[in-house]
């Protein structure tokens, strides 16, 4: 044995090991992720999520949803490095019982009408193509008073919270929390480009409007489609903003909505915060490349797909697509390293 393995292996027990066995792995020349692209066609998930409504109640479940789990980072719940994603399942007349937890939530509901989230004692009801958000620490449950199943993707900043061990979690007193407020007060407080004349923050970091209509996004995408020009690597994109600060709705997740309008071909891009995709309507195609490796997505509504960091993407669409999307951005933009490439 040469003398670095006799090193090696002596200080081994007393935890010592030597950088420069790793020194490149740790600072790799660009980002090495573990994640690998991922779609789920909505057609192949929706039978397994009514069959979990079949196996387990909401209240039994806590939250009924099917974790979307990255292929390489199985057993971790995670789509990315630092996010969760997955889809929960309310029926009617369900609860989903009222707790608070540090972990931020953004909700896109994906599927049926008619379900309500109660956020710190106001309701929203939810719509297909809305955004809600369930800002840290708010007591948060779910209900369901309509008459079909109610579908939403969850994202959460779960495994960023794990990596710093900074997750705290309670139960609420009751199943579901008193309503305070009347509905749409926050969004007729903070929604309107208009603000209380002595307000403060009521959530903190996070935006002080939990819902965010589809119908205002949609409006909004559609006519800058028509009157504005379209960007040659997004279409018409635009992101969801906290109004109080101009930034993100939350400290640790960005949210997007764009509009692929019809025989749009995109340009590629790539960015240092992968990303998570719903398309909420219409259909189109994801290229993503890495390395030498090509992954071709053909998406249409209610599908969900990861893009890594750092992983080329490009989107075309025959006839048109809206999609919804959310990343860890904030964090990046926070720490001064976030990186984006806009390829021709
Ligand atoms: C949670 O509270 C919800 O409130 C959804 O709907 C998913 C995943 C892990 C931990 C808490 C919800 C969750 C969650």
């Amino acid at each position: 044995m040469n003398i670095r393995e006799q090193l090696y292996r002596d200080m081994a027990p007393h935890h010592l090991t030597p950088l420069w066995e790793v020194l490149h792995s740790l600072v790799p020349q660009q980002p090495a992720t573990p994640c690998v692209p991922a779609l789920w066609k909505y057609d192949e998930v929706r039978p397994f999520l009514m069959r979990a409504g079949e196996a387990i109640t909401a209240e039994e479940a806590v939250r009924r949803v099917l974790i979307l789990e990255n292929p390489a980072l199985r057993g971790q719940s995670a789509i990315t490095q630092s996010l969760y994603a997955g889809l929960q399942l309310i029926l009617p007349g369900e609860v989903a019982p009222s707790h608070r937890h540090t972990q931020s939530a953004l909700r896109f509901i994906v599927e049926g009408s008619g379900a309500y989230t109660a956020v710190d004692g106001e309701r929203t009801t939810m719509r297909p193509g809305d955004f809600i958000i369930t800002p840290s620490w708010t007591f948060h449950d779910h209900g369901h008073d309509g008459d079909a199943p109610v579908v939403w993707l969850d994202g959460l900043d779960i495994p960023m919270i794990r990596f710093f061990d900074a997750g705290f979690a309670e139960n609420g007193a009751s199943k579901s929390q008193a309503v305070s407020r009347a509905e749409g007060t926050s969004l007729a407080r903070y929604g309107h480009n208009m603000a209380p004349v002595r307000h403060d923050a009521p959530f903190g970091k996070t935006s002080p409007i939990f819902s965010y209509p589809y119908e205002r996004s949609r409006e909004a995408l559609e006519r800058l489609e028509r009157d504005a020009p379209v960007d040659a690597w997004d279409g018409v994109k635009l992101r969801y903003l906290n109004p109080l600060t101009g930034g993100a709705p939350m400290p640790t997740m960005a949210t997007f909505m764009q509009k692929l309008p019809a025989g749009f071909v995109g340009k590629p891009w790539r960015q240092t915060d992968g990303a998570v995709y719903s398309v909420v309507e219409g259909e189109g195609e994801a290229v993503i490349e890495h390395g030498a490796q090509t992954w071709r997505y053909a998406f249409g509504p209610h599908d969900h797909f990861v893009v890594p960091s750092w992983h080329t993407a490009r989107f075309t669409s025959e006839r048109g697509c809206v999609l919804f999307s959310f990343s860890d951005r904030p964090v990046h933009q926070a720490l001064g390293i976030h990186q984006e490439e806009r390829l021709s």
